[in-house]
Parts: structure tokens; sequence; C-alpha cells
């Protein structure tokens, strides 16, 4: 008989009505309500793209097709996933209960966001490992990062190749690659976050592999905090390459994502394009991974890669 294994799928979640913003919006914050300035401010940026984000959906799709893959290359266990959310039921500790309950004793977990920092993966893996941990749940194999996977690369050099193929020839010479990933406050730099440089990395992969000669890291969606984040900001960022290069056609990565949401049908698709539009530049935005079949083969692969190091 075959054994029965657990697939942790780990993602950020979103509000599946405005209703239910405030309350996720409140455990952002960890618990502290926002005010009604800066929610009506987050409600109109969903209304922005179309009253919902997209994310929802696309998270389910993308956990049912990872365990069909992974029930296609196993012969010996069968994958049975569970959807664990950050900031949204069902939380990263109901899946872990869930699992505990259905008698799953040992599990594969992945978080949907490629780039490891102790912001983001860390605290995702911790909660699992922690609320299985206190009650005698099954042993989780995480996951810790995945910006390098030559699947991940491919996707992504291959959208590139594909908008830059799509423009005209003259525009061409003018044009200039972003990648971006999510800030976050200045202050992971201190203890060494492998964050900006696992998107450095990501950057010069998919660069070299698409033949991109100009190409530039930015960070992108900074939080409505005193802190410092991390930058510099993709908006300022075209506005300076812009004036000290001459670029008049921008592709902007989102590589930090895999998914069409409010990050990137906001903060790119309308903020970074208020930008390009007022200086007269030209706007592309190859397509996000979400659940198409190469992106499922690259999660599927890690996971597998994962499994198989771990004997
Ligand atoms: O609903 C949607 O379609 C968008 C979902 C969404 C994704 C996402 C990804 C990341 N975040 C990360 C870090 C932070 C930090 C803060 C923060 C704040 C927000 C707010 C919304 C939001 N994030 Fe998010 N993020 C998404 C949505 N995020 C909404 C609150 C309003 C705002 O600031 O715009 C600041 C928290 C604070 O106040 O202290 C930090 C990181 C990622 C990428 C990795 C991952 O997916 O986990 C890092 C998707």
């Amino acid at each position: 008989m075959k054994e029965k294994y657990g697939l942790l799928v780990m993602a950020y979640g979103t509000p599946r009505s405005l209703d239910e913003v405030e309350p996720y919006y409140t455990h952002i914050r960890r618990g502290r309500k926002p005010s009604e300035e800066a929610l009506n401010d987050l409600i109109e940026r969903y209304e922005a793209i179309g009253g919902i984000s997209p994310l929802a959906g696309i998270t389910t799709e993308q956990t049912e097709k990872l365990e069909a893959e992974l029930n296609r290359r196993f012969d010996d266990r069968e994958f049975k996933a569970y959807q664990g959310l950050k900031h949204i039921d069902p939380f990263i500790e109901d899946a872990v209960h869930q699992m505990k309950e259905d008698g799953i004793k040992q599990a594969a977990s992945i978080v949907l966001a490629p780039h490891y920092s102790t912001f983001s993966v860390k605290s995702y893996n911790g909660r699992a490992k922690e609320e299985s941990a206190s009650i005698d749940g099954p042993e989780i194999t995480s996951v810790d990062s995945w910006y390098d996977e030559p699947k991940f690369i491919d996707y992504w050099s291959k959208q590139v190749e594909k908008t830059i193929a799509g423009m005209p020839e003259a525009e061409r010479e003018k044009a200039v690659v972003i990648f971006s990933a999510h800030s976050l406050p200045e202050k992971i730099l201190k203890n060494g976050d492998p964050y900006p440089q696992q998107l450095e990395d990501t950057a010069k992969l998919i660069a070299e592999q698409a033949g991109v000669k100009n190409y530039a890291i930015g960070w992108q969606s900074e939080g409505n905090t005193p802190d410092p984040w991390i930058g510099p900001d993709v908006q300022d960022l075209t506005r300076d390459l812009h004036k000290e290069h001459g670029y008049e056609s921008f592709v902007y990565c989102p590589v930090g994502f895999v998914a069409d949401h409010l990050e990137v049908l906001y903060d790119n698709d309308y903020e970074c394009k208020v930008v390009t539009d007022e200086l007269g530049l030209n706007y592309y935005r190859p397509e996000m991974p979400n659940a198409k079949d190469e992106f499922i083969d690259c999660l599927a692969t890690v996971v597998e890669k994962k499994l198989k190091d771990e004997g």
C-alpha cells in the first residue's frame, strides 16, 4: 500500500470578499486594527483590480495541480495537499491540525514564494513546525527557497524573451528589464538576511539565459510603516533609469511573486504604469506563473529534489 504523505502548500492568502479585508489587514498588522483611512485605501486598491484579488483561486489551483503532479511522479506514496495561509483561513496551523486528524505522519512543505527571508519563508516554516511540535503532528520536511531552480529561471527567461521579441525592433535597444520582489524593512539586512542576494541571483540567471544586457533590481509594494524599507522602489527606479540611461521601454518582472494578485495587478500594472505613462515610456509586464503547467512542473521538481535529498 502507498504511504500517505502530506503536502503543505503555504501562501500569503487574500480576502475572498470586501468584508474580509478588515480582519485580513488586522492579521497582517499583527492584531492591530488599521485606521479607517488605511482600510479604505486598501479597499480602493482591491476595487481598482476588479473588486477582489484572483489570488485565492490561483493558490487553490496551484495546490491541486501540484498534488496531482507529485502523485504522478511518486509510486511509493500518495500525496494529500493541504493549503496553509499566512494571513487568512485556512491558516498554516489549521492545515497542520487537519494533517494530524487525517493520520498523516510525514509531510513536505513549500512556500509559494521563491526567495528566503527571515520575514517571510522563515516565519511560514516556523509556524508549521511549531504547531506540529505542539500537537505531536507530522514530521515536516520544508523547502527553504527555490529562487535558482533551473525550471523557474527557464519560465521567466522565456517570458522575457517573448516580451522582447514582441516589441517593435526600434524599441529593443532602449529597453530595460526590472526584476523585483516585495520590499522588506531595511533592518533585516543587519543580520545578513539572504533575501536581496537571492533576488540578485535570480535576476542574473534570467538575464544571462534570456541574453538581456540591460537590467536592474528594484523593490516594490513597501508597507506603510515608519521604518526605512529596502530600495530602490520600482517607481523611483523607473524615473532614474530613464533619466540616466534614456531607456524608453520597461519590462517589469515581479519574480518575487508567483501569481496575479494585488501587488502585481495594482503595484505594477497600475502604479508603475502611471510613471511610464507620465514619462511617455512603454510598459510591459510578462505573464505571471499562476497555475501554468510549466510552473507546476517547476514546483514539483523542487519538492521532489528536497524529498530525494532527505532520502
Ligand atoms: O490580496 C492580494 O492579492 C495580495 C496579497 C499579498 C501578497 C503579499 C506578499 C508579500 N508581502 C510581504 C510582506 C509584507 C510586509 C507588510 C505587508 C503588507 C501587506 C498588506 C497587504 C499585503 N501585504 Fe504583503 N502581500 C500581500 C498583501 N506585506 C494587503 C497591507 C497593506 C499594504 O501595506 O499594502 C507590512 C506589514 C506591516 O504593516 O508591518 C512586511 C512579502 C511578500 C512576498 C512573500 C510572500 O508571498 O509571502 C515578503 C501576495
